[in-house]
């Protein structure tokens, strides 16, 4: 049997050495007029359980590809997400035996050979290279019989000089692709395990006289308004920029008056590096960053992050994202308010930074780095980011990321990496990337001496400690040296708002700290997108799968679904909400002082490219509208406007106005008439009129087993609604305490260590039972009174129902409910739900809209008139969970048809407005259910009308709900009324 000698050297897939063979790292640029040649397509593949277990015999002009072995496969791609192996999720574990730098035996290795002609025009002399942007996790690479070297470090580009080895025609392009190697420690991130050649493999012509590298430095100088440039460049050449009349040689500084870019106003120069081999078009943004007086500036201004953390994903193609899809989710991100971007957890594609340059984004740019899995062992034992044998491999990580993308502007930010502990390699990374780059700031959250970053950043931190490091009053760290260095650095959150499920809940709350205290420069939702796999039913029905779907042995379950925008990219309430709290413009006001007060909230954008307008509704009806003539706001002021007369008359209803901001003219980004920002302003004058208490029409009877009310039928025994003018109820209101956790329901209080659901399951709120103590007759009133409690606790809600009918096919409900005994948990939700016909499928309502709304994530609630079906009221979260919600809803009608037609039921709240629910299956059927085919319309529509929801939070990874959204029991009452619609 063959077995490697004790001391013999590991292979390279396991020595933590980034590889051998390849070129210096240089920067990426889109075109030139070098010749280039894409390599990707149908390649030829074949998978081996081991890295060593297949001969190398592919490599050969005239290997033999056995049939049942080799099969085909689409490069750039993963194997495992086109039939070969499987995906696998896990956060923060590794899958494999911790032994660094050794991996398992079972290395799923793909071996890919790809034959080309070489282009016919290819041109004689110079160099050739051959570019691999991304393969995960190591490569060693043969072209024509000939091993050009190996290489780790998924994320990043490598290049082999291969000019001699080409031929024009028959190329033999060989790569081996294991799927573990000594890099894999260094690459924990919490995502998908793909492996796989999933970014562009190119064939490059490097010119005689084509420079090796340039270095474009373009800054601005906000006290002149004089942008700087001066380009670096191996080969010296000339740099031009006509529309600037710039023309110098590279190495030269020159100073001229320009526009500066930024995300609100990303002005691109374009100009030329022409060396006599090759001339390449640059894209020059002047602008300056850094860190001046405890506070990080871009063109001398502080500004602030609205960001979002951003992995690359597509359902189909994993982490080979085409750049549709990356152009896609930047207009995306920018329609929703958001300006920067952290690459989490690793440089993205390169095109995705030319997008960024091109449409405004602010960027952290994140090194392919996370070694999490050794927070699990005392003092991080064996973190490769403290260990010298990584050292040159963690160096590599930050010189192929820095050289890479060092000439676009939006890069603002240089991160070490992620969730690394703390470790010499860091600092060596922070040391060379500092000295090779001095005019970027240098960030990195996990060590908590911050000695190699210029942020104090943290993630999750909660509102409070937001707060004190905003007022300067965090706890000062032991030594007085890195105490004075924090205490000098501006505040970050690289991570909060973890948009996992429904959420995520408390982001008004964050922002108002944020524009609050200088410090706090802002944060980055956790995170853009959620990484649900395509997967079918047995019988064909398509969804999103997340880890565990797979087969895999260890993982990390829906915790990879926490994105603002569903797989497939739609939206999710959480983008909605938190485009409304970021919103730049802000727009309040004042009936009765006849004011609105407009805030310009942009860092450096007037208000001029924006049209104000106006609505007036009552109740929902509009009544007036106009355009808003609104004076030019510099950044960070604000200005009034009167407000628009109400129009005259006396229409019925509480009156509204919505003044909005909207795009004057086409963006790159959105076209004209793309609202911005919005705010409503209730008229003081014409306040909601909720219906009365009204005189009961009617005395109850009792009937045998039922009392009547009118043309209302209940249930002597129970007193439940039978049936009310002809609609059968499926099940009369009853109160009701349960909801579907939440995943922020399901997350782990970190510091009790308990996790909410659970204490709601152990106090038994998902089988509460109902007691009737008393169904009888008060006068006109029929009086139900319950006691509401689940087994084993002498916690109980006592609920009192009075039911009165107040005109022909009406009814009201009034529900008083008295806790007693030891509450010790915020309840979920407090309400009635009732059972209507699945016919009654389209919902009219007035209250807030048109999206799910929840105490805690109520923002983009606007009030108005909306119509949904019931089943467009469902958001399909990938893992079902409570949804859905309307909040502050004054009426909803459920009818058969759409519109204001066909037979139905109108609820009307009283005083107060209730939260409103409607879906086709019950809360136990939602809490059961894994994944949404689990759901399935039954013969009722749910409908759910609550006084009051616990708030939403964030606890799936971060704070719970703040202290006020907590649902405490408490005594409450509320009303609706209940009319059966006719055909009208
Ligand atoms: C944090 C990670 O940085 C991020 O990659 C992701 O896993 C996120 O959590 C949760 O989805 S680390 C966490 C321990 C705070």
């Amino acid at each position: 049997m063959d077995t490697r000698p004790k001391d013999a050297p590991l292979p390279y897939y396991e020595q933590p050495s980034p590889g051998t063979g390849s070129l210096p790292a240089r920067a990426w640029y889109a075109t030139s007029d070098a010749a280039r040649h894409d390599l990707g397509g149908t390649w030829d593949f074949r998978l081996s359980p081991t890295a060593e277990g297949a001969d190398t015999g592919f490599i050969a002009d005239d290997a033999d590809l056995t049939p049942n072995e080799w099969t085909r496969i689409t490069v750039p791609g993963h194997w495992v997400l086109q039939g070969h192996g499987a995906p696998a999720y896990t956060n923060v574990s590794y899958p494999f035996p911790v032994d660094p730098p050794r991996v398992p035996t079972e290395n799923p290795t793909g071996d890919h050979r790809h034959v080309f002609d070489l282009p016919a025009d290819w041109p004689a002399g110079g160099e050739s290279v051959l570019r691999f942007e991304g393969v995960e996790s190591c490569a060693r690479v043969w072209l024509n019989g000939t091993e050009l070297g190996t290489f780790q470090g998924s994320r990043l580009p490598h290049e082999f000089a291969v000019g001699p080895l080409l031929r024009p025609t028959g190329n033999v392009l060989a790569v081996r692709v294991h799927q573990w190697s000594a890099g894999s420690y260094l690459e924990d991130q919490d995502m998908w395990w793909l492996p796989g050649i999933f970014r562009d493999v190119t064939l490059l012509h490097r010119p005689e006289h084509s420079p090796a590298d340039f270095f474009t430095h373009a800054g601005y100088d906000h006290t002149t308004g004089e942008g700087v440039l001066r380009v670096e460049s191996g080969t010296p050449g000339t740099v031009t920029v006509p529309e600037l009349g710039i023309e110098i040689a590279t190495g030269e500084e020159v100073r001229v008056p320009a526009e500066p870019w930024s995300a609100e106003h990303p002005r691109l120069y374009t100009g030329e590096l022409a060396t006599p081999g090759e001339r390449i078009p640059l894209r020059i943004g002047f602008r300056t960053v850094g860190v001046r007086d405890g506070l990080f500036r871009a063109n001398g201004k502080p500004i602030l992050f609205r960001g979002v953390n951003r992995h690359e994903f597509h359902p189909d193609t994993g982490r080979a994202v085409d750049e549709a899809t990356m152009r896609a989710d930047i207009e995306l991100m920018k329609r929703h308010n958001i300006n920067a971007v952290r690459t989490s957890h690793y440089p993205p594609h390169p095109a995705f930074l030319d997008l960024c340059d091109e449409l405004g984004l602010w960027v952290i740019d994140e090194a392919d780095l996370e070694t999490h899995g050794f927070c699990y062992f005392p003092d991080w034992r064996g973190n490769p980011v403290a260990d010298d044998r990584f050292v040159p491999a963690l160096l590599d990580r930050a010189q192929r990321m820095v050289e890479r993308d060092k000439n676009h502007p939006s890069v603002v930010i240089w991160s070490l990496g992620n969730e690394c502990g703390a470790g010499h390699g860091l600092g060596a990374m922070a040391a060379w990337i500092r000295e090779r780059d001095p005019s970027r700031a240098v960030h990195y959250e996990n060590d908590p001496t911050y000695r190699d970053s210029d942020f104090y950043s943290r993630m999750y931190a909660s509102h409070e400690e937001v707060e004190r490091i905003g007022r300067r009053a965090e706890e000062p760290l032991e030594d007085p040296e890195l105490e004075a260095h924090r205490a000098s650095l501006p505040f970050l959150l690289c991570e909060y708002a973890h948009a996992m499920g429904n959420g995520p809940g408390g982001l008004s709350e964050y922002q108002r700290l944020f524009e609050t205290y200088e410090r706090c420069q802002g944060g980055f939702v956790w995170e853009w997108i959620d990484h649900g796999l395509p997967v079918q039913t047995a019988d064909g029905e398509p969804y999103f799968g997340y880890g565990g779907d797979f087969g895999e042995e260890l993982h990390d379950g829906n915790f990879v679904c926490d994105g603002l925008v569903f797989p497939d990219r739609t939206p999710s309430p959480g983008l909605i909400e938190y485009k409304k709290v970021i919103e730049p413009v802000t727009i309040s006001g004042d009936s009765a002082e006849r004011t609105i007060t407009i805030r310009n909230g942009y860092d450096f954008l007037g208000l001029g490219h924006l049209s104000f307008g106006w609505r007036y509704e009552a109740e929902g009806v509009l009544l007036a509208s106009g355009e808003l003539a609104v004076p030019e706001v510099v950044p960070g002021a604000t200005a009034q406007v009167p407000l628009p007369e109400p129009p005259a008359g006396d229409a019925a209803g509480e009156g509204i106005w919505t003044v909005t901001a909207a795009l004057a003219a086409d963006a790159a980004w959105a076209p004209a008439g793309h609202e911005v920002a919005w705010g409503q302003i209730v008229d003081s004058a014409r306040p909601r009129v909720a219906p009365s208490a009204g005189a009961p029409t009617v005395a109850a009877r009792r009937e045998g087993t039922t009392w009547t009310l009118g043309s209302a039928v209940f249930d002597a025994a129970s007193g439940e609604l039978r049936s009310l003018g002809g609609l059968t109820l499926h099940r009369g209101p009853v109160l009701d305490l349960w909801r579907a956790p939440t995943d922020n329901d399901e997350g782990m209080a970190w510091e009790e260590g308990t996790r909410l659901a659970q204490r709601w399951r152990e106090l038994g709120l998902h089988r509460i039972r109902h007691r009737v103590d008393a169904v009888g007759a008060d006068g006109d009133t029929l009086t139900v009174r319950t006691r509401v409690a689940p087994a084993a606790t002498d916690a109980g809600l006592l609920a009192v129902h009075r039911w009165t009918a107040t005109g022909e096919g009406e009814l009201r409900l009034e529900v008083e409910v008295t806790p007693e005994g030891d509450w010790r948990v915020p309840l979920p939700r407090l309400g009635v739900r009732l059972g209507l016909p699945a016919g009654l499928g389209h919902v009219r309502w007035y209250g807030g809209g048109p999206g799910e709304a929840y105490p805690d994530t109520r923002a983009a609630a606007r009030t108005g008139r909306w119509e949904a079906t019931v089943d467009g009221l469902h958001t399909p979260y990938v893992r079902p969970q409570e949804n859905g919600a309307r909040i502050d809803v004054r009426w909803a009608e459920l009818r058969e048809r759409p519109g204001a037609q066909g037979p139905g039921l109108r609820l009307t709240a009283g005083e107060r407005p209730l939260m409103f629910t409607a879906r086709r299956w019950s809360t136990e059927e939602l809490d059961a259910a894994a994944h949404t085919p689990d759901l399935t319309p039954g013969d009722t529509v749910w409908v759910h009308l609550d006084a009051d929801q616990h708030g939403i939070g964030t606890q799936s990874c971060g704070p719970g709900p703040l202290p006020q959204y907590h649902l405490t029991p408490a005594p409450v009452t509320f009303s609706v009324v209940l009319r059966v619609l006719g055909e009208d």
